[in-house]
């Protein structure tokens, strides 16, 4: 599939949006075999007319916000819908084009606008959209209903794969009885995640931008190309401004080099005074249609300019060593779940920016792309990971996951593609790349990753053992996971020097490649005190933290290039043995307060920034 033609929706003089968020009815169809909603077409009538409704907020998973074990809980179908008004004017206009966006539903989404269907989706992280103006019509007076089916089932082919389990011993589970099994750690939260939108546009427009910027001494370059749907021949014109909005370069093709003299580099966050600095990319269309009349069609893009280089020991940004001092995240938080948040948002930059962290890994799916427009304008560095998490499964190696993953990061990389701040793709984390299909996968999913985007290093994220490991000869940084004297050897605070310096030495001396420890970390009941350190106790995370930082003190003047704490904050999982009420690595609690391991961690990234920033 080709994709493009996602930009982010922005208002410009020619583009309109409105808003579907707030409270929606809602109803999830727990009949039998979960498929009642589409026997008795509930996208026909209002919802509420075909059974009982729960408020329900959007954004938000509803896993968290009903009283309701089977709510939260719940595998299958749930249904949402609500009555926009859609002004006279965008109907009445045939040279307006309105289009529905979903930012993002989790995990098989399918829409209706008055009954028909316009839209069907698959996978939980990233958005989708149609256009919908031959059903609202040309004189919307009525009401318009939009009706979003939601699935959350995963299957060894979705990603992140899972597997629906029957239980058929009938002394044991009552018949019918079914689980979802998940192979990662974090909590099935589902539903509408993130805004849903209407806007418009004009039926010609700017459908696609790519920029690739560069620079050479003081001079830099934006290279672009812009895609126009709707008309054959366009006429543009391209103006590049900076932040005080003087504009510093023009152009007019659909392809072209934007040249900036004295160009103000985009920076990392305490790399440089000035970090995050963007110029903003005005591309104005015009098109005369054939009865001579014109449309004009406006988008702005903000684009910082900085290269982005991988050597065998070192990870460059603007031809400087990058050091990666940053956590690993979750969108997680209470009662909302996965659901996009403003003020949850802004306190986790608060808080990253408190403790000195320059990077995070959007671990383990695409987040809110509103989200990598805060790391654009703090400097905040991105490994961009895609929702290929938990890929143990040998049928999860097959050709339809294969396709699949690949149809994935081409959705990612049309999104994300124009962020300064994403640095890296990220094609899977953990997965089992010692099984014999993943050298052939792997090989074949990085190839293509480079083939969207020849700009930006590719990785995937291993706990595999290095002799065993299919996959890294095919990636530009290595990134690994480990857990000593946690899943192994608990307890046993003083092997974590010795096994962790044998991990970088195995994996550096097979492949020379830069390796960033890319998860470290252990749970911490907040509050739980010992001393010696016991498991669980904020001393014994402090002590792991210490530990491990002995060792990439040593190593990262060598080949190591970063370092991602597990986790930046507690978050939900499944109910399970290790984890009480979820994972509680978290170097802040889900309420994003600091543990102890926050402060040590806080003054060694400041210390590590004045080092090398
Ligand atoms: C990992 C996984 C992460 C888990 C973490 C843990 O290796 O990548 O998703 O949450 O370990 O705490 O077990």
């Amino acid at each position: 599939a080709t994709h493009y033609g996602m930009l982010f929706p922005r208002e410009s003089a020619t583009r309109e949006i409105k808003e579907l968020n707030g409270l929606w009815d809602f109803r999830a169809d727990m009949s039998p075999n979960r498929n009642l909603g589409f026997e008795q077409a509930w996208y026909k009538r209002r919802l509420a007319e075909t059974g009982p409704v729960l408020d329900m907020p959007v954004p938000a998973s509803y896993n968290d916000v009903t009283q309701d074990p089977k709510l939260r809980d719940f595998i299958g179908w749930v249904w949402y819908d609500r009555e926009v008004v859609v002004p006279v004017r965008w109907g009445a206009d045939p040279r307006t084009r309105v289009v529905l966006r979903v930012g993002s539903a989790h995990y098989y989404s399918v829409v209706w606008v008055n009954g028909v269907k316009v839209a069907e989706h698959d996978g939980g992280h990233l958005p989708f959209e149609a256009e919908v103006g031959h059903v609202i019509g040309a004189n919307p007076s009525a009401p318009c209903r939009i009706t979003i089916a939601v699935n959350n089932t995963l299957t060894l082919e979705t990603l992140p794969p899972g597997s629906i389990q029957y239980m058929t011993d009938l002394t044991k589970y009552p018949k019918g009885y079914f689980v979802q099994n998940t192979y990662f750690d974090f909590f099935n939260y589902a539903g509408i995640h993130r805004s849903v939108l209407l806007y418009t546009t004009p039926q010609a427009y700017v459908n696609d931008i790519t920029v690739v910027t560069d620079f050479a001494d003081s001079v830099g370059t934006v290279a672009y190309n812009v895609a126009v749907s709707g008309s054959s021949v366009a006429s543009l014109k391209i103006a590049l401004t900076d932040r005080d909005g003087r504009c510093v370069a023009t152009s007019t093709g659909l392809t072209g080099v934007l040249k900036v003299a004295d160009v103000m580099l985009w920076w990392p966050y305490l790399m440089h005074v000035n970090p995050g600095y963007l110029y903003s990319m005005e591309v104005h269309m015009q098109v005369v249609d054939k009865g001579g009349a014109v449309l004009e069609d406006v988008y702005t893009l903000p684009v910082g300019i900085r290269t982005v280089k991988v050597t065998s020991t070192q990870f460059l940004i603007n031809n400087k060593p990058f050091y990666f001092h940053g956590v690993n995240k979750h969108e997680d938080s209470d009662l909302r779940g996965k659901g996009f948040d403003w003020p949850l948002v802004v306190k986790d930059f608060n808080l990253m920016k408190w403790l000195g962290a320059n990077s995070f890994r959007t671990s383990h799916y695409p987040y809110a792309e509103e989200i990598l427009h805060m790391c654009d304008r703090h400097g905040i560095v991105v490994i961009d990971e895609c929702p290929g998490v938990g890929i143990k499964d040998i049928r999860s190696f097959g050709n339809a996951s294969l396709a699949h993953h690949l149809d994935v990061m081409g959705e990612l990389v049309t999104r994300d593609k124009n962020h300064p701040s994403v640095v890296m793709w990220s094609v899977a984390n953990e997965p089992a790349s010692e099984m014999p299909p993943a050298g052939v996968y792997f090989k074949t999913l990085i190839a293509h990753t480079k083939s969207l985007d020849a700009t930006r290093p590719v990785t995937y994220v291993t706990n595999s053992n290095y002799a065993r490991d299919k996959g890294a000869p095919f990636v530009d940084v290595i990134c690994v996971n480990s857990y000593f004297s946690w899943y192994h050897d608990p307890g046993q605070l003083e092997v974590i020097s010795l096994q962790l310096n044998t991990q970088f030495e195995e994996w550096y001396g097979k492949y020379q490649k830069p390796i960033i420890q890319s998860e470290y970390g252990a749970d911490v009941v907040p509050g739980l005190h010992s001393d010696p350190p016991m498991m669980f106790t904020e001393e014994y995370q402090v002590m792991v933290l210490q530990s491990y930082h002995k060792v990439f003190d040593q190593k990262r003047k060598q080949y190591v290039i970063g370092e991602l704490i597990w986790n930046f904050a507690d978050f939900m999982t499944a109910q399970g043995v290790t984890r009480v009420v979820g994972n509680k690595k978290g170097i802040f609690t889900r309420q994003r307060q600091p543990k102890a391991g926050a402060y040590t961690l806080k003054e060694r990234y400041w210390r590590l920034a004045n080092e090398t920033g």
